[in-house]
């Protein structure tokens, strides 16, 4: 059912203070940025060998991302676990009584994703993606 951890997501105020730190000091390197309207976030993807850290930074006052930024500061955000068959995999976790964020899938920045609900994963928002885009490799030599 589940893959691999695909990435990690940090949300931040500023993605350009963030990127700063991310890149120049940590040497990693950013690959992608993009705006997901339907998120209401700006993410940036910083490959680390197999995974990634995913920046994310809310569009707009109403979403679920500046919410979290008011209410709990900058911080690591969610997990997101890839599976192969993200329809199955919800179904499989409905019966076994987990409780989902959303009746359906959603667009996210690889592909097609759901949430499950914090209150039921101790404490930990977890995101399952059916990637449809290859993961990017990692560019450090
Ligand atoms: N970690 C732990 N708990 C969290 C949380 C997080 N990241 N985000 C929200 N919660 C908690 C809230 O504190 C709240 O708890 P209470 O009920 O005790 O107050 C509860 O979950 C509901 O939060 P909400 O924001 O009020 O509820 P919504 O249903 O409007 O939204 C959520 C829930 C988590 C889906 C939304 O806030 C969110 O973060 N959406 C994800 C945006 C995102 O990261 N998209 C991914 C884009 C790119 C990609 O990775 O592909």
């Amino acid at each position: 059912m589940i893959k691999r951890l695909d990435h990690i997501a940090v949300a931040v105020k500023d993605m350009q203070a963030a990127l700063a730190i991310y890149e120049d000091a940590l040497g990693l390197t950013c690959t992608h940025v993009e705006e997901i309207p339907e998120q209401k976030v700006k993410v940036a993807f910083l490959p680390t060998g197999d995974s990634e850290i995913e920046l994310l930074e809310p569009t707009e006052a109403d979403s679920g991302v500046a919410r979290f930024l008011e209410k709990q500061g900058e911080g690591m955000h969610h997990i997101c676990l890839e599976v192969d068959d993200l329809e199955a995999t919800l179904a499989e976790l409905r019966a076994r009584g987990m409780s989902l964020l959303s009746d359906r899938p959603q667009r996210g920045a690889h592909g097609r994703i759901a949430f499950l609900h914090p209150k039921g994963t101790h404490g930990v928002l977890i995101e399952l993606m059916e990637r449809e885009t290859a993961h990017d490799p990692d560019p450090r030599p």
